[in-house]
């Protein structure tokens, strides 16, 4: 989930001389007790443990948003405890960075039956998981030579990286398939066809840079500056869980601004639970239609900035119109119902489309433009929608029209932004392969790659793809199968293994995607090797981490550094001197730190955070605020949008709406427009699958990580969320077991039956894992959500639209 995961510029770190604050780190080695133990719990504590032979930090490396220091107790080689940081102390700005269910969960991970112990070819069917077991040398002789043979034949554009996140943040384990090791190989021998997007953010990342040409937004912290939070899909008391994470700023920081939250959301959340002061249930997809029925109301009752509209903004009435733009083109026409559609966005209008009542709407558009500053963000619910392109764009009226862009306590209407440090990464020599697929787009080019087009399926770099994929490097990630659209599709995409020739698989644990694998290859996990790890978003406190392995490897478990180099050697002694540059892993490790600290001198010396385990230090800047430069000086520092401002109306995007072959039901404005799509509440689809269906990222698992550790699926357990209403209509009653299908497939859950979601509307985890007879009837008894989605992309960013879905759903 850092930088590199979320494309974009979604995050933005700022790399800032500051002074340590309390890190003093306890001894790494030694019995050390949670921090603050009162001395008669702790001597208990002590009773009840053995003495440990020690402690190891470690840290969770999951693409969950956040990052957790572990501290891993050990004998005999192995894991028998593990507790959290225990630097710093309770107090705001000096907290602890906990663990969560799952890190604090590990050593079920580290030690369960499902891990991967050694090299294996397919000898079954793909999916089928039937492996024989072969020597290293063999799987890498054999990956060298079809490698060799795929380059030869097809060319390097052939082979692809897909899309990965399972290890986050460090220098050398690192997944990310625009910078893993795996990148650095394939550049170092030719180059790969890449990707752009993230399966995370492919739809505002691509949106937002055309309003304010990046896409950023306050850190969480700077609530503490806010009357008002106004939160459209967004969640992080289960997607950012860490106590480092963004769930405890928001706390902290509301305390202190006392300012109201009300959370715009399907669903009533776990971080609506108990914190928030309204809860506004949404029908999915239909965010940029509340946005105009509210912007109506702060036109009709004059409580738009338009001082700052005139100053900082393009395409807002008809006096900032860009050259070009139709004359009715402008936002203010579009809302009051003088644009092409001659519709005006009335509260009335918005009501029917929501499902939200029109006071509400009402009083909603009267207090976010009366509170200053207003926090108004999104998560990335909202754009995992087939119209998030325009919704993200939408939702960032609302700060725009009540000037609240720039501002300390204000936000852009994006997600928040984090402090980190910034950490050196193994660096990437460039890909001499220039062309790219959308992230989501890539089982469309394995089935029909020289037909995809730069105007019909997003292809960039070329107007068109010339080779299909041939070849598939799958590095610590399960989007082969378990978080890729439209599983049955895909199976049966990958059954020809005349079209997709080689499917490698570098995984800890025998997944989904791993049994589609032709070569499965076992890694060792992030706390089994040293390395340095940054945190994720974590407001205005960034750390860093130094994990040293935990136990020595077991089996024929390999690191990564080892796989790729040894598999360099078999490419050539040029190409593995280029991949290795003549450095061991630790001394890689060296290199790249004394860079950071080169840049950064007051960080602590390499040995020195090695015996702390931990490094924190707090934002210099206080908070981080997103378009401060530009609100205080727009001249000095324009947006890197084209006309420098903040485009409301977007001439690019209009050009690209004029030139794009799209269907009826898609849409591409250069206004921030609300749009109807496929597969919404109101497609033809509804009368046969009448409920809509999302999936939301869950406390239970990181996306499929950690989905196999059996108290965590005690504890939250997988169900489908169904109004009383819609349950009632269908005869189910609340733990049922139900049928939940539509045309491209079906899966069996049980029913959670709760007023916690709007009627019409369902829900459930995403990330299970997925468990079907796939040369039988194929039902999912997993549930996993994937078996429904389709691999239709969003019009323009040509992402993945996961949460817009249409189901039916009956007792089983
Ligand atoms: N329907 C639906 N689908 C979705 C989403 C959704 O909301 N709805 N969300 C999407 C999003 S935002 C994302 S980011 C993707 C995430 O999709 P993925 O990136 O595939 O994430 P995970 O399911 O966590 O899979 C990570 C894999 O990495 C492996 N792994 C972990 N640590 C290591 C290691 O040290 N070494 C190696 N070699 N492997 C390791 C794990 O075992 C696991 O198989 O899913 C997307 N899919
Ligand atoms: N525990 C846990 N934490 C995680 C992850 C995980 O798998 N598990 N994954 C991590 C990753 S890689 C990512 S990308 C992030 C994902 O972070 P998000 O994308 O923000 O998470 P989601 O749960 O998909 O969506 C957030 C909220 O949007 C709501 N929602 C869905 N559709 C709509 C809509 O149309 N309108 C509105 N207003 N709300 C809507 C959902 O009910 C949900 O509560 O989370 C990260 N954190
Ligand atoms: S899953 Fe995330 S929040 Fe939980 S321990 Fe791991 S890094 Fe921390
Ligand atoms: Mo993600």
């Amino acid at each position: 989930m850092s930088e590199n995961e979320h494309s974009g510029g979604i995050s933005r770190r700022a790399l800032v001389k500051s002074t340590a604050i309390g890190s003093l780190a306890l001894a790494a080695g030694g019995l050390s007790l949670p921090f603050g133990l009162r001395p008669a719990a702790a001597a208990l504590q002590q009773s009840l443990q053995p003495a440990a032979d020690k402690v190891v930090w470690g840290a969770c490396s999951v693409n969950c948003g956040s990052r957790c220091a572990l501290r891993l107790h050990v004998r005999d080689d192995e894991v028998y405890w593990v507790e959290t940081d225990n630097t710093g102390d309770d107090i705001y700005g000096n907290h602890q960075v906990r663990a969560c269910l799952r890190g604090r969960s590990i050593r079920r991970r580290i030690n369960h039956p499902d891990r991967l112990n050694y090299p294996m070819k397919r000898v079954g069917k793909r999916g089928e998981g039937k492996f024989v077991r072969i020597s290293w040398d063999e799987a890498l002789d054999s990956l060298a030579a079809s490698l060799k043979g795929t380059v030869e034949k097809y060319g390097n554009e052939a082979v692809y990286i897909n899309y990965s996140s399972g290890i986050v943040g460090g220098n050398i384990t690192r997944s990310s398939p625009y910078a893993s090791l795996v990148a650095r190989l394939m550049n170092c021998y030719g180059g790969f066809l890449s990707h752009y997007g993230t399966y995370s953010t492919a739809q505002i990342a691509c949106a937002m840079p055309y309003t304010y040409g990046s896409n950023d937004g306050n850190s969480t912290s700077d609530i503490e500056n806010s009357k008002l939070v106004v939160m459209f899909g967004n969640n992080p008391a289960e997607t950012r869980m860490s106590g480092g994470g963004i769930t405890y700023f928001l706390e902290q920081a509301r305390d202190r601004s006392n300012a109201r939250m009300i959370v715009i959301d399907p669903r009533y959340t776990d971080t609506a639970a108990g914190r928030e002061d309204e809860w506004i249930p949404i029908r999915p997809g239909t965010d940029a239609a509340l946005v105009a029925g509210i912007a109506w109301v702060l036109i009709e009752e004059n409580l738009v900035d338009q001082p700052f509209l005139d100053k900082y903004c393009v395409g807002y009435d008809q006096t900032t119109l860009p050259e070009g733009a139709p004359a009715n083109g402008h936002y203010k026409a579009y809302i009051q119902g003088h644009g092409d559609d001659a519709t005006a966005k009335t509260p009335e209008w918005a009501s029917r489309v929501t499902g939200i009542p029109v006071d509400r709407i009402i009083k909603l558009a009267r207090e976010i433009g009366t509170a200053k500053p207003a926090y108004i963000c999104q998560g990335w619910g909202p754009q995992r929608q087939a119209n998030g392109e325009l919704t993200s764009r939408a939702i960032a009226m609302l700060p725009i029209l009540t000037g609240n862009v720039g501002i300390n306590g204000g936000n852009s209407g994006a997600r928040e932004s984090t402090y980190t440090i910034t950490i050196e990464r193994m660096p990437l020599p460039d890909n001499p392969v220039k062309t790219q697929i959308s992230c989501f787009s890539w089982t469309d080019a394995i089935a029909r790659g020289p037909e995809m087009t730069a105007i019909r399926d997003g292809v960039r770099g070329k107007d068109k793809l010339d080779v299909p994929i041939k070849f598939i490097w799958n590095y610590a990630g399960n989007t082969i199968i378990n978080q890729h659209s439209d599983i049955n599709k895909t199976h049966d995409i990958l059954q020809d293994e005349s079209q997709c020739e080689m499917i490698v698989v570098i995984d800890n644990f025998m997944t989904s995607s791993a049994k589609y694998a032709d070569l499965l290859l076992p890694d060792l996990m992030t706390v089994e090797q040293e390395d340095i790890i940054p945190n994720d978003y974590a407001g205005n406190m960034g750390y860093l981490i130094f994990l040293q392995p935990v136990t020595a490897p077991k089996f024929e478990r390999k690191p990564i550094y080892w796989i790729m180099s040894e598999l360099a050697k078999r490419l050539g002694p040029d190409v593995h001197q280029q991949f290795t540059e003549g450095r061991t892993q630790a001394e890689w490790l060296q290199y790249l730190y004394a860079k950071m600290v080169a840049k950064d001198p007051q960080l602590p010396t390499y040995e020195a955070l090695k015996e702390m385990g931990i490094f924190k230090r707090k934002d210099p800047n206080g908070h981080f605020v997103a378009y401060k430069k530009f609100r205080d000086d727009p001249d000095a520092h324009p947006l890197k949008t084209p006309s420098g401002k903040i485009e409301i109306y977007s001439s690019r995007l209009a050009d690209i709406a004029h030139k794009w072959q799209l269907e009826k039901d898609e849409t591409i404005s250069p206004l921030p427009v609300y749009a109807s799509t496929f597969e919404g509440w109101d497609a033809p689809d509804r009368s046969q699958f009448p409920l809509q269906l999302f999936g939301f990222h869950y406390k239970a698992r990181t996306h499929s990580s950690y989905g196999n550790v059996d108290v965590l699926q005690a504890a939250c357990r997988q169900e489908v969320w169904l109004n009383p209403v819609d349950a009632a209509a269908r005869g189910i009653k609340n733990g049922e077991m139900v049928r939940v299908f539509n045309a491209r497939g079906e899966l069996r859950i049980a029913a959670k039956v709760t007023p916690r979601i709007m009627p019409g509307v369902s829900a459930m985890g995403q990330g299970a894992w997925h468990t079907a007879d796939m040369t039988g009837d194929r039902v999912d008894h997993g549930a996993c959500i994937n078996t429904l989605t389709t691999h239709r992309p969003s019009p323009l960013a040509k992402g993945n639209p996961q949460h817009t879905n249409l189901v039916q759903i009956e007792k089983a």
